[in-house]
Parts: C-alpha cells; structure tokens; sequence
C-alpha cells in the first residue's frame, strides 16, 4: 500500500501519520510504504518526525520516504491524503493573504499540480481526501487537472460530522456510536449544515427527541458552524489532533463498508443530488461498499429550513468555483 501524505511536516499530520499506522485502517494487511511529501523549506522539520516515526517501530510499515516534489511522491500511489495548503494570514511572495480569493488562488496553484501528478501517475483506483483549505474547491481543482474518472476525489467534511455527533450526544446523553445518519451538507467552512432532521438515536428520530427547534437553530449549528474558530481561540491555533482523527476515520470509512443503517461524511462532486448543483464538491451523506465504491444516500427529507440552509451554503460554493474558474 502506497500511501502520500503532504504537509507532512505541519501539525495535522504529525498526529495524522501515527493515527494510519494503526493496525485496521486499511483494509488491506499489506505493509505500507509512506510518503511524506513538504516544501523544500521543511525538508529538515520532516526529517526530525520521520525519525520519531522510525523510533515508532510500526509493524504496519515497511518503509518511510519523503519527497519535495509531488511527481515522485504520488507514483503508483493507493491513498493521497492533501494536507499541505497556504493558510490564510500568511505572508507569501511578499504579500499577506488576507482575501479568500487570493487564498483560493494561492493553493489553486498548488492543487492544479497536484491534480495534475495524481491523475497521471497514481493508481487508477486511488483515493484522495483533500484536507487542506479551501477544501472543498481545492479537491474541486485536484478533481479536473486530474482527468482521471476512476479516480476518487473527496472533501473532508468528517471533522464537522464528529463535533455534531459530540454536541449531540451530550445534548441527548447519548454515546456517539448510538449516534446514525448525521449527515453534513455544503461547504468545510461557517456555511455548512448539519442535519439532525433525519439523526437516528437509538433506534428514535434525534430532532423529535430533542423537540425544540430553537436550540438547534440558534445554539447547535452555530456551535458547529464556529467550532473551528473556538479552537482557535482558546489553543491559539487551529484544530489539529481532531482533523487527523477525522482523515483517519475517513480513510477508514471509505476502506470498510459503512455500519447498516448509518452513512459516513466525505464532499465529493454533487451530481444534483438534493437542489445541490451538479459539478462542485458538496458534502453529503455517504455510503461505502468497502470495494471501493461511494455513493450518495438519498433518502433523507429535508424541510424548509434544511433547504435553506442548504441553499446558502451551495451558493457559496458556486461563489468559490467561479473565483477559479480559469484553474478548471
Ligand atoms: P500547518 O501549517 O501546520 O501545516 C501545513 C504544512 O503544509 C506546512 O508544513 C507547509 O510547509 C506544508 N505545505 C504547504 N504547501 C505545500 C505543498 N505545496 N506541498 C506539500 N506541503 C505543503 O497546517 P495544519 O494545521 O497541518 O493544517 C493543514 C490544512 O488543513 C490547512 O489548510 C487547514 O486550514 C486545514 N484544515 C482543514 C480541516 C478540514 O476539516 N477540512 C480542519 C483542520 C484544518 O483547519
């Protein structure tokens, strides 16, 4: 098993890394090559982790690589896990990012390359969960310079999934594995929506159970909708051991098939699927053969409101692939 990770060097992955080296995340109990791929300015940090991983001594690897440059790195790969991006407030080339314009055309350029590496040289069934921000429109640039249809492109929207299941199941006193079809639809940012309308809780509908609609409107999703910004705030910076477990459970989800009755969280490329245009990376709710296939769960209703929230958050997405659009 081939499997990339960028950004190899940056916090997410440092957890990140450790968390794919335990045994049954991946289907296959084949030992995995990894390759950890950085700027050439972090080429030293990376070697400092790849030693702690060495001194790991994982029975699951068999060999630790690292690369400056993504051609190498994503030969014949299985997984490629696109950590690395440009955050925002940073100074780049003399010039802080502020706009997320200018962020979505600074890692545009990185995911035009990356794209472009992956759809020709990594396997043809290769899965790849973009984790670095914009998310959603960057896995939407890796998706078309890719060109590669047996390819799997993903968002990771797993993240928003699990502090909604946390929220919920202390607001129900409930164990998060009680916790089925929570779904998130939309973008990775203060758009997106959680959807408790059709949350089963042991065996009941979690919204009836819950039965005030005010504290999911005006506490519960903005809780989740600003969870990234609390983190912030309290750790001085961004979420990082919670982001690798929600990649690790992702690639989990896709290499399993999902639990009955229940759905997993990814964006992939909408197909129209509820009023969600068709051609930008929107999450959804999922479900996984464990094969390789991933298809999207239709059943769900939506009201009104979820409609509208949905709406809002499709919109921006829209807003986003337009401010790309030279890149696609
Ligand atoms: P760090 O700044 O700690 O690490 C990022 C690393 O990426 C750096 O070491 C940098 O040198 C590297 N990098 C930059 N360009 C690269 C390239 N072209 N090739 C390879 N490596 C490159 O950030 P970290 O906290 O690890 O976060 C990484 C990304 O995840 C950010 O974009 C962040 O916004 C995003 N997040 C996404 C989340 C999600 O749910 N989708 C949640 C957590 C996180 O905010």
């Amino acid at each position: 098993m081939k499997i990339v990770v960028t950004g190899a060097a940056g916090q997410i992955a440092y957890s990140l890394v450790p968390f794919l080296c335990e045994r049954g995340i991946f289907k296959s109990e084949e030992k995995i090559d990894l390759h950890l791929v950085e700027i050439p300015a972090a080429m030293e940090r990376l070697d400092g982790f790849v030693k702690e991983l060495e001194d790991s001594a994982y029975s699951t690897v068999n060999s630790i690589n690292t690369h400056d440059n993504i051609d190498a790195a994503v030969e014949n790969a299985d997984w490629c896990l696109l950590v690395g991006s440009i955050p925002r407030g940073i100074v780049f080339q003399g010039k802080e990012i502020k706009e997320r314009s200018d962020l979505l055309q600074i890692n545009g350029g990185i995911f035009t390359e990356q794209g472009k590496a992956i759809g020709s040289k990594a396997k043809d069934n290769c899965k790849v969960l973009v984790v670095g921000n914009p998310a959603n429109t960057n896995a939407l640039i890796g998706y078309h310079n890719a060109n590669n249809a047996n390819q799997s492109w993903m968002a990771m929207t797993m993240l928003d999934a699990l502090r909604a299941k946390a929220q919920l199941s202390m607001k129900l006193d409930c164990h998060v594995d009680d916790i089925y079809r929570l779904a998130v639809f939309g973008n990775h940012s203060p758009t997106m929506f959680p959807d408790l309308e059709n949350t089963i809780v042991n065996g009941q509908n979690a919204y009836e159970q819950i039965n005030d609609h005010s504290w999911v409107e005006d506490k519960f999703l903005p809780k989740i909708q600003k969870r990234g910004a609390e983190i912030i705030e309290a750790r001085g910076a961004s979420s990082a051991s919670s982001a690798a477990r929600a990649a690790c459970d992702t690639v989990k989800a896709v290499e399993h098939p999902t639990r009955s009755g229940d759905v997993f969280n990814a964006a992939i490329m909408s197909d129209g699927s509820y009023d969600i245009p068709a051609g930008i990376f929107s999450g959804f709710p999922l479900l996984s053969d464990g094969n390789g296939k991933i298809e999207i769960v239709r059943d769900f209703s939506l009201s009104e409101f979820a409609k509208s929230k949905i709406a809002i958050t499709a919109n921006e997405l829209l807003e986003e692939k337009d401010l790309v659009k030279d890149l696609i």
